[in-house]
């Protein structure tokens, strides 16, 4: 599904935000400590909460065999294309909702066509509520999670949770992921969960655009939380 700037807070968002901001996003009620778990199937018919997008200008994405997949990730994976700078492909879920403890085992797995032009990967962000309870639009923030270069053609897991973030608060059309690669001040999980300790992840997936031009890769076993997504083709 094709969720764009259709209200006045996801107008003033941008990708995994709009999520939230489009009521995508379950309260955060009770959770429990560690929420869903297991892998489950992601295709084209079969979403399994894996389904909110936010795509922008000529980026696209498809399920597809063409660059294979991971050890344990089935025959294929989702390929996303960004062909120019301002091209965008977000593919995240919204079922891990939950404490930002959640989402230390995050991972996913990524690689680029060796005929890219851009030598980038695919990025993962967490959208936060920064203080927890009521989602207020200036509560809105991205955790982003820039991936190291990888060689081309290389299947690459990158292990999400034990990795560095920037937080950025989600501004107008401030794009959290440019500012991070940028030079934007990366910390840990712990040390943001630390400084905020009711924050609240409410979306989280992968990220493709931003300074991306040319870019073509695949990404497949999304882990969010303790929960694996094999994305594909069916
Ligand atoms: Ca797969």
């Amino acid at each position: 599904m094709r969720r764009g700037p259709r209200n006045a807070l996801a107008g003033a968002a941008t990708a995994l935000a709009a999520l939230v901001a489009v009521g995508a996003v379950q309260p955060a009620l009770a959770f429990d400590p560690f929420g869903p778990s297991g892998t489950v199937v992601v295709t084209p018919t079969s979403s399994n909460q894996f389904a909110g997008t936010y795509d922008r200008g000529a980026g696209s994405r498809e399920f597809s065999t063409r660059l294979g997949a991971p050890p344990g990730g089935g025959a294929g994976a989702l390929e996303l294309r960004t062909p120019g700078d301002d091209d965008r492909i977000q593919f995240g879920t919204d079922e891990i909702a939950g404490p930002l403890s959640r989402f230390r085992s995050s991972s996913y797995w990524a690689v680029r066509d060796p005929e890219s032009t851009s030598g980038a990967m695919p990025s993962f962000q967490i959208a936060v509520d920064i203080d927890g309870g009521d989602l207020a639009p200036r509560d809105l923030h991205i955790l982003s999670y820039v991936p190291d270069p990888a060689p081309a053609g290389t299947w690459t897991r990158y292990d999400v949770g034990s990795g560095t973030f920037c937080l950025a608060r989600q501004i107008g059309a401030a794009d959290a992921y440019r500012d991070c690669v940028a030079g934007g001040e990366r910390r840990t999980l712990d040390q943001i969960i630390e400084a905020y300790p009711q924050a609240t992840g409410y979306a989280a997936g992968v990220n493709q655009g931003g300074g991306t031009a040319g870019l073509v890769s695949a990404v497949d076993l999304v882990q969010v939380g303790n929960r694996t997504y094999d994305l594909d083709p069916g």
